[in-house]
């Protein structure tokens, strides 16, 4: 059956019918789909059991009210949701959002990224994702805490170790994570991994903080080598200034590189110089515990600063955006391109538009995906419950290797699917890679 691009639209008209103005999970379908059409026609058991229109429909979609007192004793009504997207190959697994802009449509097509991304990282995860309307900026510690404890009042009933297991994402780091977890416990009596990304104290993983940044870099060292190039010398620019884009620059730097930008939603700095180590704890400092903006970096280092810009403009020899979706329009893909920029790792989820995709594919750039580029922060959330299951700690370097050789062999599977002739498509490498398992595993199971 050829005529792959009416299979596509045909495939995407039933998805947009059924799942109105949900556009972030349609392009993310769109996407992948394309990928999968010319795959499945050569391998019919797929299209037989109908594999593909069962995976765009969440396995469970919950979605609940979150009330909560604010510091004035005022009521706030915030609306929480879980995603259990895919259970085939593992418990639902995926992180919590907590930004102004949550809606179901955002969370679904995270959702399905992550059933693929997971399935990537060959440890045994399905996929979900959650989160809230709810935004943490400008709340008190106490107000974040209320809240919390509101939104795990309801989720406690729906998750746990063997069944779903959150995390964090955009909004929802290690002080979210802790006063969700105490609300669990407190709930459930037991003391469990029904988590990832908890404190090292209390079940946490080593290297989990810096797992998606660090993974995003190692990926983007690997596509480097096929072309004998390293982060030796290279002027890299970075999108975000959160966890993701923090342990991408301490990463890029400690392998030589040079990383020249971090923004936030309001503005990004430019530091010709380079963001080391020191500078880095200051960001560290500003963001995780002063919670401020990235403009007072360049106050305090004397560099320039540009309200209301993303850093494309930048030159640069790789691109990192890790801020958040959509993030690269076909423009800034265009001035990137003509710029010298060469490589592009993803650490935020789907940042870079479909138009901006197709400029680096027409370019040859060395482009990944999210779902592959930081499938490194899910993977270590897989060895975090892995830990909490065996009760045992593994040591930072035990872990950091095991992340190493996780996205060299992420790698792996984008190149072995995904070369054509002389160039590497990571997007279909990582879209039929991660498909593949998935598929098998629910052709398998029967009809679920
Ligand atoms: P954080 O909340 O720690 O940081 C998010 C950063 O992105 C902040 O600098 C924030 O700026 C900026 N940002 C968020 N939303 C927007 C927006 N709408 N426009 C412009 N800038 C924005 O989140 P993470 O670093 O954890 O997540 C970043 C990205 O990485 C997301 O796409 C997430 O899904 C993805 N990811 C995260 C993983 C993890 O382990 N944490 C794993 C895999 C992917 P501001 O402070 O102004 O909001
Ligand atoms: O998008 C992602 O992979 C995450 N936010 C991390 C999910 C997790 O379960 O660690």
């Amino acid at each position: 059956m050829a005529n792959y691009e009416q299979q596509v639209n045909d495939f995407m008209a039933k998805v947009i019918a059924k799942n109105p103005g949900e556009l972030e999970f349609h392009q993310a379908v769109h996407e992948v789909v394309e990928s999968l059409v010319p795959f499945i026609d050569e391998n019919p058991q797929y299209r037989e059991a109908k594999i593909l229109d069962r995976m765009v429909e969440p396995e469970r979609v919950l979605m609940f009210r979150v009330p909560w007192l604010d510091d004035k004793g005022d009521i706030q009504i915030n609306r929480g949701y879980r995603i259990e997207m895919n259970s085939a190959i593992g418990p639902y697994k995926g992180g919590l959002r907590f930004h102004p802009t949550v809606n179901l449509g955002i969370l679904k097509f995270l959702a399905f990224e992550q059933v693929l991304k997971n399935s990537l990282t060959t440890l045994p995860m399905g996929g979900g994702k959650g989160g809230s309307d709810f935004d943490p900026k400008g709340k008190s510690d106490n107000e974040v805490m209320r809240f919390c404890q509101s939104f795990m009042t309801e989720l406690q009933r729906h998750i746990g170790p063997d069944t779903d297991v959150p995390a964090g994402d955009i909004g929802v780091g290690g002080r979210e994570i802790g006063f969700l977890y105490g609300q669990y416990k407190r709930l459930r009596n037991e003391f469990t991994g029904v988590l990832t990304g908890k404190g090292l104290e209390w079940g946490g993983s080593l290297i989990r903080p810096e797992a998606t940044g660090y993974g995003a870099t190692y990926f983007a060292k690997e596509m480097l080598a096929t072309r004998g190039e390293t982060f030796e010398g290279k002027t890299v620019v970075i999108s975000g200034s959160g966890n993701v884009a923090q342990y991408a620059c301490e990463k890029v730097t400690q392998l030589g590189g040079k990383v020249v930008t971090l923004s936030d939603s309001s503005g990004y700095i430019y530091d010709p110089d380079g963001i080391d180590a020191d500078k880095l704890a200051y960001v560290m400092h500003l963001k995780n515990v002063k919670r401020g903006r990235i403009k007072e970096y360049a106050d305090k280092y004397g560099v320039n600063y540009y309200p209301g810009e993303r850093p494309w403009g930048i030159k640069c020899d790789v691109a990192m955006p890790c801020a958040t979706q959509n993030e690269i329009s076909e423009e800034e893909a265009k001035v990137l391109v003509a710029n010298g920029c060469f490589c592009v790792s993803e650490g935020a989820n789907m940042p870079s538009t479909p138009e901006a995709v197709i400029v680096f594919e027409k370019n040859k750039l060395l482009f990944a995906p999210g779902k592959a580029s930081n499938a490194g922060g899910v993977a270590v959330s897989g060895l975090e419950m892995s830990q909490n299951s065996l009760r045992l700690s593994w040591t930072r370097e035990e872990v950091d290797n095991r992340l190493h050789q996780i996205m060299k062999d992420i790698h792996s599977t984008c190149v072995k699917y995904g070369t054509e002739g002389d160039y590497v498509n990571y997007v279909k490498g990582a879209n039929i890679g991660g498909f593949v398992k998935v598929a098998d595993a629910m052709l398998a199971q029967g009809l679920v």
